[in-house]
């Protein structure tokens, strides 16, 4: 792990990728259960395992103090109507922010708080979003053949809550409607469990 300040690139031309230590790659079959419609996820997964989104990130102590930096890419498609998008997450430390910075492409980031509240901003190039502690946050590719590239500084402490939108998913989806990306309530999502605690049951 470099010890000293350091600079990248992140001009998007193939051999800037080499900068970066460490490339994460999901396919269709690691987001079983997120996409709505359920046929055509097992009819595109017959087909082969397509690659959804790539991350590229330069990895630093995981710690207050630090800034984990890097590019994720989210490949243009669908399934049904559903775009192509990230899996999702809280940061595990729930009180941690996060800057995006589109370079490429046309998307939406869907966020939610714990506390209901839910929004969806535009990425496009050139644009800043600041995602404050608390709201979970997926990207999505809206665009019908270009890659989503954006770039994304987190505190290094920040660690990821897959789980909860795993188990829940997100409150609203984004779907193609009329050749044009809407938002919809998600039939399914579900409220979170109220925790019983240790209430004394079956006496
Ligand atoms: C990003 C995301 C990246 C991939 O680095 O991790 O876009 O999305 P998922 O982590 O939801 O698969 C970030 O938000 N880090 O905190
Ligand atoms: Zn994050």
């Amino acid at each position: 792990m470099r010890n000293r300040p350091f600079s990248y690139r992140i001009t998007l031309e193939a051999d800037a990728m080499a900068e970066f230590d460490q490339h994460v790659v999901r396919r269709l079959s690691s987001m079983k259960g997120q996409f709505l419609d359920e046929q055509a996820y097992s009819a595109m997964l017959a087909q082969g395992d397509p690659l959804l989104y790539e991350v590229y990130y330069v990895e630093r102590p995981e710690i207050a103090g630090e800034l984990i930096t890097g590019l994720s890419i989210v490949h243009a498609g669908k399934v049904g109507d559903e775009y192509f998008m990230t899996k999702g997450h809280f940061h595990a430390v729930l009180e941690t922010a996060e800057i995006y910075y589109t370079l490429r492409g046309e998307g939406l980031m869907l966020m939610e708080s714990p506390e209901g509240d839910w929004a969806a901003e535009e990425l496009r190039p050139g644009r800043v979003l600041y995602i404050p502690p608390r709201w979970a946050h997926r990207s999505i590719n809206t665009a019908s053949q270009q890659d989503l590239v954006t770039f994304f500084v987190y505190p290094g402490h920040a660690g990821h809550d897959y789980g909860t939108i795993e188990q829940r998913g997100f409150r609203k989806l984004v779907i193609e409607h009329d050749g044009r990306p809407s938002i919809c309530d998600n039939p399914r999502w579900r409220p979170p469990e109220v925790k019983t605690g240790s209430v004394a049951r079956g006496w």
